[in-house]
């Protein structure tokens, strides 16, 4: 593994998949491992998990960490061949390259705009300081893309899976304001590259890119789609049709205990941050189906089973 970008830097899943299980029963096993390596971390948007869930792997690896929150940085221009006479003191060019004199490993969390759909599907940004790194690069986050948290979702759907090939259902939920598409196109291309039943619900016009849903069911009738389920993963997404926009405003697509009730016995799994009593009650939070916290959790780990195969 050069980077860790998308599923499809990983060769075998669910050996990274067992692998943060291991480091789950030991975490200080491979505290040599990254000795005397340092890790940055550069955060353009806000985190509590990623960047503490992240940090920590460092640390039980045995790495010295630098955490940045990059905006706080000169700004940078990612333009090739621009006169810099604007407010982007810094390019790209040399800022990556630099940063990788500092570092063995390179993390970095950078939200899509919203409003220019190309530039956000080819994940400029990532793509920009991987083309001029010179370091691995590790996605926190990135315009289209999750991959640590579907890692940590997957390490918890194989804790709580009772059946080979579970149904999962991916369930858009309102939200008050347009979030990006990312950690749901992640969960679908995890969920489906592992082989799962994947249905995904949402109200007509908020169609994910099929590039990540190929081989998933669509279902308009949220109601439906949560019969028989093992897991919902609930989580509000805007329109990639109409880029960017929030199509409705429907408090109805909320998660409830009625509907989980619908559910084969069915676990509750969101990312968090998390609007109770918007996205999902704050009764199905609080109740035994509620996996949330355990999926914090378990970003440690697969953030540790990720940089130790960097490492290596
Ligand atoms: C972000 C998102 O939807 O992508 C981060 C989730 C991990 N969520 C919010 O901005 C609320
Ligand atoms: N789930 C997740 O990535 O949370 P943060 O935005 O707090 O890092």
């Amino acid at each position: 593994m050069k980077n860790f970008t998308s599923v499809t830097d990983v060769k075998n899943i669910k050996k990274l998949v067992k692998l943060g299980l291991k480091l789950k029963q030991n975490p200080l096993r491979f505290k040599e491992l990254g000795k005397d390596k340092t890790l940055v971390l550069l955060f353009f948007n806000p985190s509590l998990r990623t960047r503490l869930s992240t940090q920590k792997a460092g640390m039980n690896l045995g790495m010295n960490v630098i955490v940045m929150n990059a905006n706080q940085g000169w700004k940078f221009e990612f333009e090739d061949g621009v006169i810099m006479n604007t407010d982007k003191a810094e390019h790209i060019k040399e800022a990556a390259k630099v940063i990788s004199q500092y570092a063995d490993i390179i993390g970095l969390r950078t939200f899509p705009t919203l409003t220019d759909k190309e530039r956000d599907y080819q994940d400029f940004i990532l793509n920009k300081f991987i083309e001029h790194a010179t370091v691995p690069m590790v996605s926190m986050e990135s315009a289209i893309l999750h991959p640590l948290q579907s890692l940590a979702d997957m390490i918890t759907i194989q804790e709580h899976k009772t059946k080979e090939k579970p149904k999962i259902v991916l369930s858009w939920a309102p939200h008050p304001k347009a979030l990006p598409q990312a950690v749901s196109n992640s969960f679908a291309e995890w969920t489906l590259a592992s082989g799962y039943d994947l249905t995904i619900t949402h109200p007509p016009g908020y169609e994910l890119s099929k590039k990540f849903t190929k081989g998933a069911t669509i279902e308009y009738n949220q109601q439906k789609a949560f019969e028989g389920a093992d897991f919902i993963y609930t989580k509000n997404w805007s329109s990639f049709k109409n880029y960017g926009q929030k199509e409705i405003e429907d408090a109805s697509w909320m998660v409830n205990t009625r509907k989980m009730s619908l559910t084969d016995n069915g676990k509750f799994m969101h990312c968090l941050p998390v609007r109770r009593n918007v996205v999902v009650t704050g009764k199905v939070l609080d109740s035994e189906a509620s996996l949330v916290i355990e999926q914090a959790n378990n970003r440690t780990f697969a953030a540790q089973a990720v940089l130790k195969q960097l490492l290596k």
